[in-house]
């Protein structure tokens, strides 16, 4: 039972501060977006297609257990990037993004892109105030993760299905991804792409640019 009352307490004081950068975000109209996905699931490949199309301006907040490598790979794509080490901590929370705050040129920027620790469980549990969610779930991983983390994919605004092109080499199933995403997260934007190749990333690009501050560079926005 303690168990249970240290976690309610935990994401009492995490929706908290949840709320105020939500609110500061809002406040400063810059759109939050906070990707989930399993290590090596390419969300760090995400970011430097999305820094390479230079008509959007972007911060990134880079969240790992140990390591500045995707910081690294974000400034040499041209991101204004700062990394968050989390000590072993599988997740981001609020309060690791506010103290972070300060210390990134996020103002006036399109976007800021927030990459979680890699794994589908703890960040689905922590609002970090975002503005949306995406999940990136590679084609190496296996159909069935819609299904077996739904709550890491039951809040995605939008769902990237990265390593298209590794497909004929695996027996993933885009037919049983597809049940699984319509089951649990009907309402999520699906964009299939190949970060290697760029397969895919025009369409997502598209779709970006209706929440950039000058939605007038944009085609749609639901
Ligand atoms: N074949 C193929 N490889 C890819 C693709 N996207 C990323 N990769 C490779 O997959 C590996 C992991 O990519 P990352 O972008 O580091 O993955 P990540 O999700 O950021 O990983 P963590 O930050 O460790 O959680 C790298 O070796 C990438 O080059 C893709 O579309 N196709
Ligand atoms: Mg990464």
């Amino acid at each position: 039972m303690k168990v249970i009352a240290v976690r309610q307490k935990i994401l009492k004081a995490n929706s908290q501060a949840a709320r105020e950068n939500r609110a500061r975000f809002s406040r400063e109209r810059v759109c939050v977006v906070n990707i989930l996905g399993s290590p090596g699931a390419g969300k760090t490949a995400l970011l430097e297609r999305i820094a390479g199309s230079n008509d959007l301006s972007m911060a990134v907040l880079e969240g790992d257990p140990e390591t500045a490598m995707d910081a690294e790979r974000m400034e040499k794509a041209g991101a204004a990037v700062i990394q968050v080490v989390t000590r072993g901590t599988c997740h981001l929370d609020a309060n690791m993004v506010q103290l972070a705050l300060p210390r990134l040129d996020y103002r006036n920027r399109d976007f800021l892109f927030v990459e979680n620790v890699g794994n589908l469980l703890c960040p689905a549990s922590f609002d970090l105030g975002e503005t949306m969610r995406w999940v990136v779930l590679s084609t190496a991983e296996g159909a069935d993760k819609p299904f077996k983390y739904p709550a890491a994919f039951k809040t995605a605004k939008a769902v990237v299905i990265n390593k298209i092109d590794l497909l004929p080499y695996l027996d993933f199933s885009m037919d049983q991804v597809k049940d699984g995403l319509a089951q649990i997260c009907p309402k999520a934007r699906v964009f299939k792409v190949s970060c290697k190749t760029g397969e895919g990333i025009d369409p997502l690009m598209g779709w970006l640019r209706g929440f950039s501050r000058n939605p007038a560079k944009t085609n749609s926005k639901s």
